[in-house]
């Protein structure tokens, strides 16, 4: 009996954490106030932030209460739509840039949502303490929603990406409506608009989330990189360098003369990636209620895309938005 303690003990607390989170979910889903989502109909506001009423959600409650942040931890956090495939994709190939060859990198055969946990949904049916260090996650949730050892801790790196506004809303209302089961009533990108205008979506308020995240990088720059998805698509090189680097992984003046960045960059730019079968077929399944095909992560990858799709008066009134809640904050989206 004496060995096997530890871990019919650990079994214990593990259940008993489970009806907790259990038990504050349900209580949470039916009082928290509510408006309308895009993917399902209902959002839920929890601390601030609007989440779906479905495991995620269980997820958030679970990271919060659970999670024990490691010193080599490195979080990848954005909101959705910024760019997150792309920056998963970077990440990955450059933390393991020793381990894999190109012509054979994990990357051609796998999403790059499936190279790396997605911490929100991963944590209600994985053992995250398994994982092997350093440990390479991601979350959508809002900076204050992250599990408080994350933030306390001086060590564990956390990257940001965001992008304008704009686009965010533009390619978040073309993915809702490719998931957004039929049974529900459409939503008209007018209506959608008001919401995302009004803070409503999945993750948000959008304005919130970055926000957060760029408070919290003025206090603490050695522990959060701020990305911007159109700078980084002007300038890819410079901007992987300094991922690498504020990884600890710098670059060697060999990698660099051998084309390394620019081989990554291949690797993970949109039309290597959409060329590749797993791309094109494949799902990913987050959450047990939804397996999203991977193609639904490409569209078209460009900026400024929503000035084909919103209104000049939409875009006068995001911008005004905009201008509004930025003011005072020394931040400004990239063009
Ligand atoms: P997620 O939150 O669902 O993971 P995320 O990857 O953050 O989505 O954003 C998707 C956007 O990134 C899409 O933008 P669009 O709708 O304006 O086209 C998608 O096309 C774009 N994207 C995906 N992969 C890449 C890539 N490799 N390079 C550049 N942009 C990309």
């Amino acid at each position: 009996m004496g060995p096997s303690l530890p871990s019919q003990q650990s079994n214990i607390i593990e259940e008993n954490v489970h009806e907790k989170i259990n038990q504050q979910f349900e209580e949470l889903i039916t009082t928290l106030p509510s408006d309308k989502g895009l993917i399902v109909p209902t959002l839920i506001n929890y601390k601030g932030f609007w989440y779906p009423p479905v495991s995620i959600f269980k997820g958030v409650l679970l990271m919060q209460d659970q999670f024990k942040a490691r010193s080599t931890d490195i979080f990848l956090c954005s909101a959705p739509k910024t760019g997150t495939t792309w920056l998963k994709a970077l990440t990955f190939a450059t933390m393991n840039r020793s381990k894999f060859e190109f012509a054979t990198h994990p990357l051609l055969t796998t999403v790059p949502h499936n190279c790396m946990p997605y911490l929100d949904a991963y944590i209600t049916d994985h053992d995250v303490e398994a994982l092997p260090s350093p440990r390479l996650l991601s979350s959508h949730s809002a900076y204050s929603l992250l599990p408080k050892s994350t933030r306390e801790s001086p060590d564990c790196k956390i990257v940001y990406i965001c992008r304008n506004p704009k686009d965010v809303f533009v390619s978040d209302y073309f993915f809702s409506m490719k998931l957004r089961a039929p049974m529900f009533p459409p939503i008209s990108m007018e209506e959608a608009f008001d919401l995302f205008c009004k803070g409503v979506c999945m993750y948000g308020p959008y304005f919130e989330h970055v926000l957060g995240y760029w408070k919290a990088r003025l206090e603490s720059p050695e522990k959060i990189l701020f990305l911007k998805y159109e700078e980084m698509r002007r300038d890819p090189v410079k901007h992987v360098k300094h991922l690498a680097e504020f990884l600890g992984k710098p670059f060697s003046a060999e990698e660099e003369k051998a084309g390394v960045i620019e081989e990554i960059l291949k690797l993970c730019s949109f039309d290597k990636l959409t060329s590749l079968e797993v791309n094109k077929t494949g799902k990913v399944t987050f959450v047990p209620e939804m397996a999203v095909g991977n193609e639904t992560f490409y569209r078209k990858g460009k900026v400024g895309d929503s000035k084909n799709h919103l209104t000049p008066e939409m875009i006068e009134r995001l911008d005004k938005i905009t201008e509004e809640k930025l003011k005072g904050t020394g931040f400004a989206f990239g063009e």
